[in-house]
């Protein structure tokens, strides 16, 4: 398959004079490829100079359901006429029905809706804390969470002081106390960490940004156990593994298990807007009262309608099914690259991690950039893959086929 041009106006090399406008404006906090995007659709983007690239990595899973899904434009668009932001002074139409087919979607009683990542996980950090105090009797200040080695849950303070990756923490103390980290997949480490004080566990099912780093076969089932043992919430962050990534709804799924808390973000707001949420029983929402917590945008009615229209398509789980059997072919591809090339590879769903031999994830992703497919690296020698879950299987296998050459099989 060539790499189709489009007429997008100006001629080559308007990438050069929008990256150098980009560096001389914007912070620089991040290294992104050398591709400027103008447009998209579906599992497909376009550069400024009319150039064709497949996504491989749908805004870190944000794009589950590809660029400008027409169900999700079409509510967006409706949605723009109607009412878009009233903040909760007031009630609006939506949020109801956002709240009890969220719930509903995670066999839970309530939602608590806020914006990025991040914010739900600080919300459920909040949350925590306050059963803690007022459900469990753990003495006012003194709450503490388990976190786990290799996690990613976004980029406040209070979020980066648990983490052990010195690039997101470095430069930004003193950190907020009361957070113990433990290996993860490692229960008898765990077990060993919980004690009076501590009121919850935070961790990924999968962990993402780690490099997609699967635990145990049965470790989500030893962290349920023991949280249920122990009086001690499990908080699942789903924000990238869940909404059908993995070829479930939930990561948590393939083991059986449901934390006390569902924390989401990303695919929620359909790749059209930032919408996240905690999700939890009455008993353990119940902990914020009116005035205790909150956000401008939070359950904001566009916001809403995005949710509504990506829970109705989850339901039917067409999504799951379509991650689950492209996901096969996804294994048996990267299964097949020569160990010369590839050290190895973990894949659930539509999800992998691919540690490649001898050269940089960096490296790798602009060889396939030059290639017309957009894949980002992480830690080093680890490239992440995880395309639009509406990617077609012939554009699976090209993108493959890609990948395979650029390491030289
Ligand atoms: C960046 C990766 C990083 C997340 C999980 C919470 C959040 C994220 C499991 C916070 C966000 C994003 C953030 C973005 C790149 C990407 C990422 F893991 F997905 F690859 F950084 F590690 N929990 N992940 O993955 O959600 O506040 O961003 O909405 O910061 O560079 P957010």
């Amino acid at each position: 398959m060539t790499t189709k041009s489009m007429d997008l106006g100006e001629a080559a090399g308007a990438s050069a004079a929008a990256i150098a406008q980009v560096e001389a404006h914007a912070a620089h906090n991040y290294h992104p490829l050398p591709v400027v995007l103008a447009r998209g659709e579906g599992a497909w983007v376009w550069d400024v100079d009319g150039r064709r690239h497949l996504d491989l990595l749908a805004g870190y899973s944000a794009l589950n359901f590809g660029h400008l899904h027409p169900r999700l434009v079409a509510a967006a668009e409706a949605q723009l006429h109607r009412l878009t932001l009233t903040s909760r002074a007031f009630h609006n139409d939506l949020l109801g029905t956002f709240a009890e087919e969220v719930a509903a979607l995670c066999g839970m009683d309530m939602v608590l809706p806020m914006n990025t990542g991040a914010e739900a996980v600080e919300t459920a950090i909040k949350m925590a804390r306050k059963w803690g105090y007022e459900r469990k009797g753990v003495p006012e200040g003194r709450a503490k969470i388990v976190v786990m080695g290799g996690n990613f849950h976004g980029r406040t303070t209070t979020i980066v002081g648990f983490s052990d990756d010195a690039a997101a923490r470095d430069g930004f103390g003193p950190f907020t106390p009361g957070f113990v980290r433990v290996p993860y997949g490692d229960a008898a480490a765990l077990a060993e960490a919980i004690d009076d004080q501590t009121v919850a566990v935070l961790l990924e099912p999968i962990q993402g940004e780690g490099g997609v780093v699967i635990p145990p076969d049965g470790y989500l089932r030893a962290v349920r156990a023991l949280c249920t043992e122990r009086g001690v919430l499990m908080l699942a962050d789903e924000i990238q593994s869940g909404l059908g990534r993995t070829g479930e709804t939930f990561a948590c799924d393939h083991e059986g298990v449901v934390p006390d808390a569902y924390i989401l973000g990303k695919a929620l707001g359909g790749g059209i807007l930032p919408v996240s949420a905690v999700v939890a029983d009455r008993d353990v929402m119940s902990v914020f009262r009116p005035g205790e917590h909150g956000s401008t945008f939070g359950g904001n009615p566009l916001a809403c309608a995005m949710g509504i229209e990506v829970v109705r398509m989850l339901r039917t789980g067409e999504f799951q099914a379509r991650a689950r059997d492209l996901g096969e072919v996804l294994r048996r591809r990267l299964a097949d690259l020569p160990a010369s090339r590839v050290a190895g590879f973990r894949a659930r769903g539509l999800w992998a991690g691919v540690d490649v031999v001898g050269r940089t994830g960096r490296d790798v992703c602009e060889g396939l950039l030059r290639r017309g497919v957009l894949a980002k690296d992480t830690h080093g020698s680890t490239i992440r893959l995880a395309p639009p879950l509406v990617i077609e299987r012939a554009d699976l296998e090209w993108a493959l086929d890609q990948l395979a050459e650029e390491l030289g099989s």
